[in-house]
């Protein structure tokens, strides 16, 4: 168990340390909430992480990403008018100005001031606030759209080279690492079916025929906090892979989560589908700001971008239940498995609704 007192003094002297919580629902990093007490007897929290290193072999350079880009950002809430301690994420340093502090045993630790009166939700409560995720990260994309990409670091190289991480998954099929291939030979299937819906997004770009953009390429639900009085999106949270990227990279993966019916480890697949009214309101809200920037083949990209994120998703998770679940975290036996499968009946649906889909796109325009 970690000295969270001691880790937390690195950053923090004028507080008293009172307690550390586990908090959200990541599949990477460990997030706890720590409150503090000052003099006077006030109470605050702070958002305190131990970076996941395992997956993010660069730490130093991710950090460097994070401060540069919610500095960046800080700027242009500001100039609106907006407030940048709570539309985007604080980094608090150490006493001796570092972003992050490396413990003895090597695990990296940060802290973001924590954005209080606000949650993340873990499925839609609503239609009204997903429409209001969909404004907040059009926002992003745009607000970011005259960042300067050298200045960014790839925290995780080909993160959605989807190309790549089908030889990843065909790698790990002809090792049976864990020795659980025989037991997903019909999700093997399903996934090797597909080979060729792999090469889309990847040739679009390479070929430069669609635009890199900064992109945020992990806009689930959870990612993003939502202002407990107002139901809008205030602030754009987890920002370990923002990297330079496809539009419909963001657009596919808040689709793929959000406006899924079901939890993405649902183990009744028979719940399982892309609501399109869901796909709609989303739709509505990110084109509201992203249609004054997007190009027309970006626009094209959207409603297959949602399929090849959430095809890639399934890829992942059965890539590493046949490794034997090394990167995401888990919480029972088969949980990898039983989020391969959500996506793969999600990848189903959307084959089926891909016209409709493409036909609300059309209508935003
Ligand atoms: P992971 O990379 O593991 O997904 P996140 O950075 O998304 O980690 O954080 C996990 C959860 O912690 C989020 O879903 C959110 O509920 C909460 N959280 C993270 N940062 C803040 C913050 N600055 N203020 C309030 N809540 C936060
Ligand atoms: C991970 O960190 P978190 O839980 O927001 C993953 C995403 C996956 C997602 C699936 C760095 O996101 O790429 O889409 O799980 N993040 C990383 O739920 O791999
Ligand atoms: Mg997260």
């Amino acid at each position: 168990m970690a000295d969270f007192q001691f880790i937390v003094s690195r950053f923090i002297t004028d507080k008293d340390f009172l307690h550390a919580l586990p908090y959200g629902e990541g599949h990477i990093n460990d997030t706890y909430s720590v409150c503090l007490q000052d003099d006077e007897g006030v109470i605050t929290r702070i958002i305190l992480q131990r970076i996941n290193h395992y997956v993010f072999k660069d730490p130093v350079g991710l950090m460097n990403n994070i401060v540069g880009v919610t500095t960046f950002l800080k700027e242009k809430i500001a100039a609106e008018g907006g407030d940048p301690e709570r539309e985007t994420l604080t980094v608090i340093p150490t006493t001796t100005g570092e972003y992050f502090y490396k413990d003895g045993e090597g695990n990296y630790w940060r802290v973001y001031k924590f954005i209080e009166n606000a949650l993340t939700y873990q499925s839609c409560r609503n239609a009204e606030d997903f429409y209001n995720c969909g404004i907040s990260f059009g926002k992003f994309q745009q607000m970011l759209s005259d960042y300067d990409t050298t200045k960014l670091v790839e925290t995780i190289p080909d993160f959605h080279n989807t190309v790549k991480r089908f030889e990843a998954l065909k790698q790990a099929i002809n090792e049976d690492k864990a020795g659980r291939a025989g037991l997903v030979q019909e999700e093997i299937r399903f996934a090797l079916e597909r080979e060729k819906d792999a090469g889309a997004l990847v040739e679009l770009l390479e070929s430069g025929k669609m635009p890199y953009r900064v992109t945020h390429n992990d806009t689930k639900l959870n990612n993003i906090l939502i202002d407990k009085k107002t139901g809008k999106g205030i602030c754009v949270i987890d920002l370990d892979t923002v990297m330079p990227g496809a539009a419909c990279y963001d657009f596919g993966d808040s689709i793929r989560f959000g406006a899924s019916t079901a939890a993405e480890d649902e183990t009744d697949l028979s719940k399982v589908s892309m609501s399109l009214e869901l796909f709609e309101v989303f739709a509505k809200g990110y084109l509201s700001v992203a249609r004054e920037f997007l190009t027309p083949v970006e626009f094209e990209s959207l409603a297959i971008g949602a399929k090849i994120m959430t095809f890639e998703c399934g890829i992942r998770f059965l890539t590493d239940y046949l490794n034997g679940d090394v990167y995401f975290k888990i919480h029972r036996e088969h949980h990898n498995l039983d989020r391969c499968r959500t996506q793969f009946k999600l990848v189903q649906d959307m084959e089926q609704k891909m016209g409709l889909m493409q036909e609300i796109v059309k209508k935003y325009r």
